[in-house]
């Protein structure tokens, strides 16, 4: 195994999203991809989630999703590692903040750190006020405290949930070898 060595495993949640193509199945490969990070394992998939455009209201509603891992990758290798799986699930950067995208992952909570980088913000910025983030983050942690904003089942009961419902079906951990 090559890169970063860990420095110790850290439960991290991760927040899933898309809303061009087959996002269920872009959900899927983002799924296997992170099942295949080194010094990482998948811990538990949330429901999936239909939720209306947020930020950007002209766009096709979003399908989104939480997953906690367990990971050794410092917060910088672990989002580098996340930007590669977007960009191999077709993402472009088409310069639109918010816009329509085949697949996002963001870092919603890395063991309970607060990182303030240029390039990378954990809690993730305007969480707190995000239901189509809290709401799957709530299926897999409702009483994890976020840095700064609270108990996240506190939050989403706080936050706009008009439009959410989780969807008919469920995404599996693909098995680990
Ligand atoms: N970055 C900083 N902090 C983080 C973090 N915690 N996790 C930086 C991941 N990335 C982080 O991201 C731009 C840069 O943010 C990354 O390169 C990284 O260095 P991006 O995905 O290219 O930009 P973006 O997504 O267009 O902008 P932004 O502000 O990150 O948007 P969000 O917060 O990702 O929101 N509505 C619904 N219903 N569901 C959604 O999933 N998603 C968005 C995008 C808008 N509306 C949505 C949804
Ligand atoms: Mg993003």
């Amino acid at each position: 195994m090559s890169g970063t060595s860990p420095p110790w495993p850290v439960t991290c949640y991760l927040g899933l999203g898309g809303n061009l193509g087959d996002v269920a199945d872009h959900l899927r490969f983002a799924l296997a991809e992170l099942v295949a990070l080194p010094w990482t394992c998948v811990v538990a998939v949330s429901r999936p989630w239909h939720t209306p455009p947020w930020g950007l209201a002209e766009q096709p509603p979003f399908l989104n999703l939480a997953v906690e891992i367990v990971t050794g990758l410092a917060p910088l290798p672990l989002l580098d590692r996340l930007l590669a799986i977007e960009r191999r699930a077709g993402r472009v950067r088409a310069g639109t903040r918010w816009g329509p995208r085949t697949l996002d992952i963001d870092i919603l909570a890395y063991g309970g750190r607060c990182i303030r980088h240029p390039r990378l913000h954990v809690p993730h910025p305007q969480l707190a006020a995000r239901a189509f983030a809290l709401a799957p983050l709530a299926d897999l942690a409702p009483d994890l405290v976020l840095p700064g904003c609270g108990p996240v089942a506190a939050l989403l009961a706080a936050a706009d949930r008009r439009g959410l419902h989780p969807a008919a079906f469920i995404i599996d951990i693909p098995q680990q070898v």
